[in-house]
Order: structure tokens, then sequence, then C-alpha cells
């Protein structure tokens, strides 16, 4: 099984800036814990992060037949791109939206998704482990059958 782990707009900056919404660990921590976790489970991943909309449309519209699952988060992409919506509706490969913080509990601007219908399911608020229980889930739904 192999997954594609996308990152938007300034998820680079984890661990310099905003630790008390963000918390202090960088991205490459954070995937390095999902990457430990997708071995014990024999799961491959492949992460990246981008800071433009368009590298993301294409590594998505690139997964379809090389990946089983994506774990995407849009970053502030989430709230505004329909680019990246329609890029999950064509491949059709099963996304999971994650958010470390809690998008509903924050601006009025961040409670809308537009990527979020275009995926399986969203994880918002659990810090870094929702890209653990993004994994588990499309793990889950991907041995399920689906016609
Ligand atoms: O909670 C999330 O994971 C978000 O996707 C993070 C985005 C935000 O626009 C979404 O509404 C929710 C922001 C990512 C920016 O990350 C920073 C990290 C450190 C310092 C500043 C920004």
């Amino acid at each position: 099984m192999k997954i594609l782990v996308l990152n938007g707009p300034n998820l680079n900056l984890l661990g310099t800036r905003e630790p008390g919404i963000y918390g202090a660990l960088t991205l490459a921590q954070i995937m390095a814990r999902l990457a430990d976790e997708a071995r014990a489970k024999s799961v491959d991943i492949e992460w990246h992060q981008s800071n433009q909309e368009g590298e993301l449309v294409d590594r998505i519209g690139a997964s379809r037949g090389r990946f089983d699952g994506i774990i995407l988060n849009p970053a502030a992409y989430t709230h505004t791109s329909v680019a990246l919506r329609d890029a999950l509706q064509a491949v059709a490969v099963p996304c999971v939206e994650v958010h470390l913080s809690n998008v509903h509990a924050r601006e009025g601007f961040r409670h809308t998704s537009l990527t979020a219908a275009a995926c399986i399911g969203q994880i918002a608020g659990f810090g870094p482990i929702g890209y653990v229980l993004a994994l588990e889930a499309l793990i889950e739904y991907l041995g399920r059958k689906h016609t």
C-alpha cells in the first residue's frame, strides 16, 4: 500500500512560530513519526510540502495509479481552493483531510473547507497525531470493498 502525504502553504514554518496553535514540532518531525507508524504497518509513504497551489494540484493529478490513498493538509488552501477540490474529484484517489488545529473552533473563514467534500473524511484538532489517525482511517477504508 502506498500513501501520498501532501502539506500546504506555510506548514514548512511549523516548530518555528505560533507553537500555541500548531505545537512545537517541525513538519519533518511530524512526518518522521508518521513514517514510523507507516513502516510498522508495512505501508509506504511519500511526503511533500509546497507553498504553491499548482504544485499540490499537479501532485494530486499524478497520484492516480501510483498511490492507493492521499493524506492532505491543504492549510490555507482548504478555505479557498476550487482547484485542489477539482483535482481530488478528478483522480478519485481516496483522501483524508487533516488539520492540526480545530479549524471549527477558530475564525469563521476557517469553518468552510472547499476540499473536504472531495475527501472520504476530515480529522481536525488533534495536532500531529491527526496524520497517524488519517493513516489508520485510510488503511481501514482501503481494506473494505468500495463499489
Ligand atoms: O490546522 C491546520 O493544520 C491548518 O491547516 C493550518 C493552516 C491554516 O491556514 C488552516 O486554517 C488550518 C496554517 C498553516 C500555517 O502554519 C504555520 C506554522 C507556524 C507558524 C505560522 C504558520
